[in-house]
Parts: structure tokens; sequence; C-alpha cells
């Protein structure tokens, strides 16, 4: 059996930024439309007017300041309200490949690995722009890597759980490296006209290379002590669309329930104690103290969740070193999230940190993954 280590990790950042104060003011312009067109339902009773949105809340209930996405103009737009990105025909590279090859050749780079290292690709996102070919057999091609790909999807659970399965095949043996990307056009399958939930995800794709750690040869290595997940049925979170959608009587409409819908109070109060069980589950099983972590990556959905989180670990309010959130920048950049938090925030620890990546989301879902640093430039 082979040890394992994270070697490489790269981003891409979509150039668009959209503020709160953009998107509250093109929400509310969006609402007053549709209020002023459904004027005699909503006067009559038969229909009920759409409520505001306000920057206040958002901040207040998310921590969420801004996020990046793919084409702001579409999402800005009242009478839109979705990104509009163009068509690719089949030879072109799809949009999805596209940010996947950027940000792993970043992360190849930081690695100090090369296409003919790598083995394996793994696509492990929320939402594949179709079901195929395999958009990782796409990123392998124009990648120029052999060996074999495949996508996966856990929501935003994606990123831990294609970390075990990368990191349990190359300690088998299967692969001798492994390219681990993470595209979130989470925009395209959001819905921007609730209120309840228009704030909340961003763009943005992460890529992680893994290998054998006596191989690593990157100064910001960190060997995979331990992974384990968990998964547990929950409609709480949950999208529609699919390709059994056009066998369905009026599958033309419109229908709320094809795009991100969610019950976010019972998911904060489900998913917490979930998470919080299995991180310490799975330290003390590995024997590791909360108290012996130098820090937590864990997945970006909710700043208050993250510090009650942090906090029923380690007994305390975790500081921004031991917990670095980046989601006030990025919003919920769904399996992204936890991988961005690590890219940022790993350099600077010296050999022999202790840390824990760890997600959660739909499904339910959630991944947790210690590592200890064992190389360092720091
Ligand atoms: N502006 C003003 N007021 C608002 C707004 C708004 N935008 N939205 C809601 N309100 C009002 C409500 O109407 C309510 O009013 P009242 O008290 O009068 O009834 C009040 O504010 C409180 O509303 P909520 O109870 O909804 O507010 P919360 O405090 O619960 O905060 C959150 C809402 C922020 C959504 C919170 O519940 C949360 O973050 N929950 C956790 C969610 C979470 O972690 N989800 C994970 C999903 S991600 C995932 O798994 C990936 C899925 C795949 C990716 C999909 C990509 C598209």
């Amino acid at each position: 059996m082979h040890r394992v280590a994270i070697s490489g990790t790269g981003l891409f950042t979509p150039d668009d930024v959209v503020t709160n104060a953009e998107l509250v003011a093109s929400y509310n312009a969006y609402a007053e439309a549709q209020n002023a067109r459904n004027a005699g339902a909503i006067a009559s009773g038969a229909a009920e007017a759409l409520p505001f949105s306000s920057e206040e809340f958002i901040v207040k209930a998310s921590g969420i300041e801004r996020r990046y996405v793919m084409d702001k103009k579409g999402v800005l737009d009242p009478s839109v309200m979705h990104p509009i990105l163009r068509e690719r025909v089949d030879d072109e590279l799809s949009i999805m490949a596209e940010i996947a090859v950027a940000a792993a050749k970043e992360a190849m780079e930081a690695a100090g690995r090369t296409a003919d290292e790598i083995d394996a690709v793994i696509c492990a996102a929320s939402n594949h722009e179709r079901a195929y070919p395999a958009l990782a057999i796409e990123v392998q091609q124009a990648l120029g890597i052999r060996g074999f790909a495949f996508d996966m999807n856990v929501a935003c659970s994606s990123a831990t759980f294609g970390i075990q399965a990368a990191a349990d095949m190359i300690r088998s043996g299967s692969a001798r490296a492994i390219l681990m990307v993470n595209p979130e056009i989470t925009s395209g399958h959001h819905e921007w006209r609730d209120r309840d939930c228009h704030f909340i995800f961003g763009d943005v794709c992460t890529a992680v290379v893994l290998e054998r750690a006596d191989a690593a040869k990157s100064d910001n290595a960190w060997e995979i002590l331990s992974t384990r997940c968990i998964t547990e049925f929950s409609n709480n979170i949950r999208n529609n669309n699919g390709f059994l959608r056009r066998t369905r009587e009026g599958h033309m409409a419109d229908r709320r329930d094809m795009q991100f819908r969610q019950e976010g109070r019972k998911v904060f109060k489900q998913v917490v104690p979930m998470v919080t069980e299995l991180m310490l589950s799975h330290l003390a099983d590995e024997g590791v103290a909360p108290a012996d972590l130098d820090r937590m990556w864990l997945h970006q959905a909710n700043k208050s969740m993250n510090d009650l989180i942090g906090a029923k670990l380690l007994g305390r309010e975790p500081t921004r070193e031991e917990q670095p959130n980046v989601l006030q920048d990025y919003a919920n950049t769904s399996s992204a999230g936890s991988i961005i938090a690590f890219h940022k925030f790993s350099e600077d620890l010296a050999e022999g940190s202790l840390g824990v990546i760890c997600s959660f989301g739909a499904g339910y879902s959630a991944g947790s993954v210690i590592v200890r640093k064992i190389a360092s430039s720091a």
C-alpha cells in the first residue's frame, strides 16, 4: 500500500463579480416587474406579491458579500435572470472542460507534474453540462493525459468524495498520480428569481493533484492520513431537472423545481450535527485531538454554520487562522468551496501541521479528509 499526498492545487476564477448591492437591485427590479404584471391577481388574493430582498439580510444570514459568475449580464438582467453562455459546437472544448483545464494546469504546475506523469482524471462536481462523453475524458484529452477518466457527482461533497476515490486508487496501486477537477457553474442551475436563495451561489473551478507521498516533489505537499465519507437521503436540497424531463407532460414549462431549491433552515439544523459527529468520530478514530488541528478547511455555504461546527469541535470559537472562510468573496461554490480555502490557506503552515478538509451538502452528504504537511517552504 502506498502513502498518498495532495501535492498541488489550482483555482480558476471567472472575471465577473456580482456584489450583494447589484444582486439585490436586480432581484428587486424583477420582483417589482412581476408584481406589476400580476397586480390584478395580487389585489384579488389569487396570487401573492413577491417580497423584496435586502443586502443586510444576505450578509447577516450567510456572510456572503459577493460572488464570481461566468456571465454577470444575464444573471443581473431582470428579464433574463440566468447566465447566457455561447453554445459551443461538439468539436470545441466545452465550457466546464475549459475552466477545469485552467485550474488543472495550475495544480499540475504546483505539483511539478506533467501530463505523462498522471494516470487518471476525475471530474467531481454538483452538476455536469452533459451526461456523456464524460467531461473528465474531455479534460484528459485536452491535457494529453493517458490512462482513464470519469465523472462523479455528490453535490457539494463531490471534491472530498473525489479525494477519497483518488487516494484509494493511488494507495492500492491502480494509479500513480490522479488529477481531480471541480468545475462548478452553479449559476446555470441556480434559481436567481427566488428571494430566499438568490444570493447563495457563485462559479469557480478547483483542481487537485494527488500522488504517492514518497514521490511528491512539491513544497506544499500534504499526506492524506485518512478519509471518511457519509451519506443520508434527504429531499431538503433538490433539483428535479434531468433526462426524463421530456417524458413528462408539460415538460417545457418553466418549473421552479428544475433549479436548485432547498429548505435552508432544515439543512442548517440537520447538517450541523451530522458534520460535527462525522468530524469528531473521524478524528477520534485516527487518534487526532481537535485541539491538535492547525487548520480546518470547511465547506463554504454559510458563515454561522462554519462558526458553529468549528466551535463544537474546539469547544470555543475558532480563529480566522484556524478556520479561514472564503465565503464572503466567492459565496457557496458547491464542491469547490473547501478546496478554494485549502488552496489559498495552506502554504503558510509548517511541515508537520495537521488539518482537515471537510465538505457537506445535498444528499445529504459529507466528507472528511485528515491531512498532515510533509513538505513546506514556509
Ligand atoms: N432578503 C430579505 N429577507 C429574506 C431574504 C432575502 N433575500 N430571504 C429570506 N428572507 C426572510 C424570510 O422570508 C424570513 O422572514 P420571516 O422571518 O418573516 O418568515 C427571514 O428572512 C428568515 O428566512 P430564513 O429562515 O430562510 O433564513 P435563514 O436564517 O435560515 O437563512 C440561509 C437562510 C442563509 C439559506 C440559511 O438557512 C442557510 O445557509 N442554510 C444552510 C444551507 C446550506 O448549507 N445549503 C447547502 C446547499 S449547497 C449544496 O449542497 C450543493 C447543491 C448543489 C449546488 C447547487 C448550485 C445551484
